[in-house]
């Protein structure tokens, strides 16, 4: 009968998505988005951004569309973090000045490379607020870097490789298990985070065309680099 079939077609739905939930529970590539310093100070075209970094506003609505675009379980903000006169500023070694040494160059700190940088991301600035147009959303997961002596490339871990952020803490309690990384900068704090990421289990996705380099060659020598370590480099959010 009619009422028979209806029974039967409701039991087997229920098989299906007892099945499906079983699947989901045990089979769950849980996926953050990592969003790393979309930051004023390196969005913005240079003066308004200290350390501006080419093409940077360019990334940001690929990086909203993806985040519509993809059921992320959890979405994750980096901001770079400095205090004034932080050791990674050239400003705060005026004896680097007087030896000749020059913006931009590297000088040993704790017996390693230190690029000296222009000011910027500096506590509570304009420089250090997301630019206005990223989809960040109240309630977001914001994780602060490069606050301590060293200096912080990347998201979980300052650059002696003594401090942890608590990035890996939260995304470990939410069993993620996948991470995709975008931002700013590819050479620098986007590069060592996927890095890091993949040294601490997870599976690590980056979009090329949702990044960008400070310096286009060290971009090219970061992609390598991540390669070589197998995380996973994509050009566009098609092939995520
Ligand atoms: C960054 C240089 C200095 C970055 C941060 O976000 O890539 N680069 N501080
Ligand atoms: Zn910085």
């Amino acid at each position: 009968s009619n009422k028979l079939k209806s029974i039967q077609q409701t039991q087997s739905r229920d098989k299906t998505t007892a099945r499906n939930l079983q699947q989901q529970q045990t089979l769950p590539p849980k996926t953050a988005l990592l969003v790393i310093d979309v930051q004023n100070d390196f969005a913005l075209p240079a003066p308004s951004g200290s350390l501006s970094v080419p093409g940077a506003l360019e990334v940001i609505p690929k990086i909203n569309e993806l985040r519509k675009k993809f059921p992320f379980d959890f979405v994750a903000f980096s901001q770079d973090w400095h205090r004034p006169g932080h050791p990674s500023f050239y400003s705060t070694h005026p004896e680097a000045k007087e030896n000749g040494i020059q913006l931009f160059e590297k000088i040993q700190i704790h017996g390693r490379d230190q690029v000296l940088w222009p000011d910027h991301c500096k506590w509570d600035s304009y420089g250090a607020q997301f630019h206005p147009d990223l989809d960040y959303r109240n309630g977001d997961f914001v994780v602060q870097k490069g606050n301590r002596d060293a200096d912080s490339y990347s998201a979980f871990m300052d650059n002696d490789r003594e401090y942890p952020t608590p990035l890996h803490a939260e995304l470990q309690w939410r069993e993620i298990t996948h991470v995709v990384v975008v931002g700013l900068a590819l050479d620098f704090c986007v590069g060592n985070t996927a890095l890091d990421a993949k040294e601490l289990g997870y599976q690590v996705t980056v979009v090329l065309d949702l990044t960008r380099p400070v310096y286009q060659e060290e971009g090219v020598e970061m992609v390598k680099q991540m390669q070589g370590k197998h995380v996973r480099v994509v050009q566009s959010m098609d092939q995520i």
